[in-house]
C-alpha cells in the first residue's frame, strides 16, 4: 500500500492499482499467526492440551518456543516440538522456581526478543489430595496446588509481558471444578478458581498494554495428567451421557478455540472463561 502511495505519476494509475491488489492478495493469503512467536508451557506428551493447541498456532503460522518440566520430559518434548524444525527452542523450566522462570525467559530473549503469544497448560497437586476429602487437604498440598497451578500464571505472565511490545494474548487451562464442586478435583479445583480471578486482575493489569488474558475451560480430556485418576472412564461417559452435544471435547477442537483466543477475531476478548466442553457447563439438572 505505501508502495502504491509513493508512485505519484500521472500514468502510473494502473501501476497504483496493481500493487494495491498485490498488497491485498499477499494480506488475504496471509496465515492467522504468521509472524507470531508463542511460548508453549505444559507439554508432556502427544496427549497433552498444550500440544493440540501448539500443533494449531504451529499451523497457523506462529513460530513456537517450548518449556518443559524437567530432564524426564526433555526426550518427549524434543520429539515432538522438532517436527516444526530442527531449531525449534526448548528450554527446561519448573514454574515452581523463580530463578529456573529467570533464566528461562533470558535464554528465550536471546533467540525472541519480541513475544506475541503465551500458553500456560500446567496444574499439579499431590495425588492424595485428589484422593482423600477435600477437608483433609494439608497446608503443604494446598500451598503445591496453588504455587504451581495458578501463582505461575502470574509469574509466567510478568515474564512475559515486557516482551509483548505489539500487545500479545495469553491463555490458561481451566476446569469446571473451579465453579461447581465436582468429587475429588479437590484443592485443584480450589486452584482452578484461582486460577480464574488471576486471568481476570491479569487481564485488567495488561489490557491497556493491549495483552489479552483468558482460560479455556475444558471438558475432560484422556492426558498424562487425568490417567490414574480413579472414574476418570466414568467421566468420560457422564459428559457423553449429558452434555448436550452428547459426546466428549477432541483435542483439535481445543486447539481451534486456542486459535481463536490467540487470533485477531478475540481482538475485544479478555478476561473470560470459555468454556470448550460440550456444553456441559449449562445444564443444572440431569
Ligand atoms: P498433561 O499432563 O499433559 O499436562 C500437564 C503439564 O503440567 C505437564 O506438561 C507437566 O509437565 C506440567 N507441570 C506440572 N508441574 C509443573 C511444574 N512444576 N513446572 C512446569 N510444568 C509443570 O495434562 P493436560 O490434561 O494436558 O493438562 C494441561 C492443563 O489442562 C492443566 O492446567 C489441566 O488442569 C488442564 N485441564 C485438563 C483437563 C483434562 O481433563 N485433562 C481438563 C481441563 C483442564
Ligand atoms: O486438572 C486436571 C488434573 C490435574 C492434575 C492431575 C494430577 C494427577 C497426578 C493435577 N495434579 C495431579 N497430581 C498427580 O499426582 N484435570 C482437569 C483432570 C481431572 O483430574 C481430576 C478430575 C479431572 C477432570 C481429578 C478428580 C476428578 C476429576
Amino acid at each position: 500500500i505505501r508502495d502504491a502511495q509513493e508512485s505519484r505519476g500521472l500514468g502510473d494509475v494502473y501501476k497504483r492499482q496493481l500493487l494495491i491488489m498485490t498488497a491485498i492478495i499477499k494480506v488475504t493469503d496471509m496465515k492467522p499467526l504468521e509472524g507470531k512467536v508463542g511460548l508453549v508451557a505444559g507439554v508432556a506428551n502427544k496427549r497433552s492440551i498444550a500440544w493440540a493447541i501448539a500443533q494449531a498456532w504451529h499451523e497457523a503460522g506462529a513460530e513456537l518456543v517450548f518449556t518443559y518440566q524437567g530432564d524426564r520430559l526433555k526426550g518427549n518434548v524434543e520429539q515432538l516440538a522438532s517436527t516444526f524444525g530442527a531449531d525449534t527452542l526448548m528450554v527446561p523450566c519448573d514454574v515452581s522456581s523463580d530463578e529456573e522462570i529467570d533464566q528461562a525467559f533470558a535464554t528465550i530473549k536471546e533467540r525472541h526478543p519480541r513475544l506475541d503469544l503465551l500458553l500456560h497448560s500446567i496444574a499439579f497437586a499431590p495425588k492424595e489430595a485428589l484422593e482423600s476429602d477435600f477437608i483433609q487437604t494439608t497446608r503443604e498440598a494446598f500451598r503445591v496446588a496453588h504455587d504451581v497451578s495458578s501463582y505461575s500464571l502470574v509469574a509466567l505472565s510478568r515474564a512475559a509481558a515486557p516482551m509483548m511490545t505489539q500487545g500479545g494474548s495469553i491463555l490458561a487451562m481451566s476446569y469446571y471444578g473451579a465453579e461447581k464442586v465436582v468429587p475429588h478435583y479437590n484443592v485443584m479445583g480450589v486452584a482452578k478458581a484461582s486460577l480464574e480471578a488471576s486471568t481476570r486482575y491479569l487481564a485488567y493489569d495488561l489490557g491497556p498494554k493491549k495483552i489479552r488474558v483468558n482460560c479455556i475451560s475444558a471438558g475432560p480430556m484422556n492426558t498424562l495428567a487425568a490417567r490414574g485418576i480413579s472414574g476418570f472412564s466414568a467421566m468420560l461417559k457422564h459428559y457423553e451421557a449429558h452434555a448436550p452435544l452428547k459426546r466428549n471435547v477432541l483435542p483439535e477442537e481445543l486447539g481451534a478455540t486456542g486459535l481463536f483466543l490467540a487470533s485477531e477475531g478475540s481482538a475485544a476478548i479478555t478476561g473470560q472463561v470459555l468454556y470448550v466442553d460440550s456444553g456441559y457447563q449449562i445444564m443444572g439438572m440431569y
